[in-house]
């Protein structure tokens, strides 16, 4: 009998075996489509054992996880970037759990995590790739680490998405109302390109027969097998390209960029070590926010730092809960901007650099 993993395989072959083009795309997306139902069959079935210790609690203003295969550096950059003193060897598979450290930047704390060297398959449970996997959901910024030789970046996007992480993509807005009767029904606006049957046969691989389909953006079979598979999260991704120091092909290090903005470093020359503090920190859109105390006192050394979007609401949780209740609005002030002692409530939207005070009704 053949297990899902074969399965998986076998599909995966046919997969790249067959040469991509308008004939065969249909195909292939119909194959992707069943593999990752597969996929997600294998793990549910895995779900029993437990990790054995090997997860790291997330701590600071923002979690990055550094992914790339064994031996491209990823320990060296940790160490240059925080100073930590994660175990460096010219061989693979030199770390073998997961090493945090901190860096400190601009008033925030971004925690920094060191990880195994991701391998072919983790998603399917080899070594300790699928740990490895879900320290990286838990992430809100991956660094794709590669070396001068720029080798298997596909590889390890494809990894990420058997997983359920999505890079450098967003999610597209598709909804679905499961119903008892009546196949498949698509809805759609004007504006939208795409063939009913072909959402029905993807549907139909997911073992969806009746339901309502919202699609209400242009999206490919990659975005519907995301849809249809769920429990997807999407990820920020900034490609890192370590060892710069060595000679390397600088069309094939240009070419990285399809997979995202790249930052080229080298953690032993300290080259670009900078720059990549400096994406790092943009990249997370983290923002700065100062409180005041009624007598005027503004704490300017710890800033409580917040996500791009938050409000004055965030700021009242992250304080305490029973401010959310005392709440009667807030003065806001910027250091940026020329805002000055503007009354605002809980839904106004905060941007770095602004000071508030909270007036509360006690
Ligand atoms: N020339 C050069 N060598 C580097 C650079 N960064 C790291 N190395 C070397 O590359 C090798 C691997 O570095 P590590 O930091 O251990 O790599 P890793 O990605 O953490 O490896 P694993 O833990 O096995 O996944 C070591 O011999 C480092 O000294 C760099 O910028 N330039
Ligand atoms: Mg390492």
């Amino acid at each position: 009998m053949t297990t899902i993993e074969e399965k998986i395989r076998e599909i995966e072959e046919e997969i790249h075996k067959t040469k991509y083009n308008k004939a065969t795309e249909s195909h292939i997306g119909l194959l992707k489509a069943k593999m990752a139902r597969l996929q997600l069959e294998a793990e549910s079935h895995r779900h029993s054992g437990g990790g054995g210790g090997f997860s790291v609690p997330k701590s600071g203003d923002a979690t990055v996880a550094l992914v790339g295969y064994p031996n491209v550096g990823k320990s060296s950059l940790l160490n240059a970037i925080t100073g930590t003193e994660s175990e460096v060897g010219n061989f693979a598979f030199t770390t073998l759990r997961v090493i945090p450290g901190t860096l400190k930047y601009r008033g925030t704390q971004i925690q920094i995590l060191d990880l195994p060297g991701i391998i072919d398959n983790a998603a399917l449970g080899s070594g300790r790739g699928r740990e490895v996997l879900s320290m990286v959901r838990a992430a809100d910024l991956i660094l794709l680490v590669t070396d001068n030789e720029c080798k298997g970046m596909d590889r390890i996007i494809e990894e990420l998405r058997k997983s359920g992480i999505v890079v450098n993509r967003k999610r597209k807005n598709i909804s679905m109302k499961r119903a008892n009767t009546g196949g498949i029904r698509v809805r759609k606006p004007r504006s939208v390109d795409i063939d009913d049957t072909r959402i029905r046969e993807m549907a139909k691989e997911f073992k969806i027969t009746n339901a309502e389909i919202f699609i209400r953006e242009n999206v490919n079979d990659d975005d519907l097998i995301d849809f249809f598979r769920g429990n997807v999260i999407y990820l920020p991704a900034v490609v890192v390209i370590n060892k710069m120091d060595m000679p390397h092909n600088e069309e094939l290090v240009e070419s990285m960029r399809k997979y995202g903005e790249i930052v080229r470093v080298s953690a032993s020359s300290k080259m670009g070590i900078e720059d990549l503090k400096e994406k790092i920190y943009d990249s997370l859109e983290l923002i700065r926010v100062y409180l005041r105390d009624k007598s005027g006192k503004t704490d300017m050394e710890r800033p409580l730092v917040l996500r791009k979007g938050a409000t004055v609401r965030d700021v009242c949780r992250k304080i305490s809960r029973e401010m959310l209740e005392a709440f009667r609005y807030a003065v806001l002030s910027s250091t940026k901007s020329r805002i000055n002692d503007m009354r605002v409530g809980l839904d106004y939207e905060l941007s770095d650099g602004d000071i508030v005070t909270i007036v509360s009704k006690y």
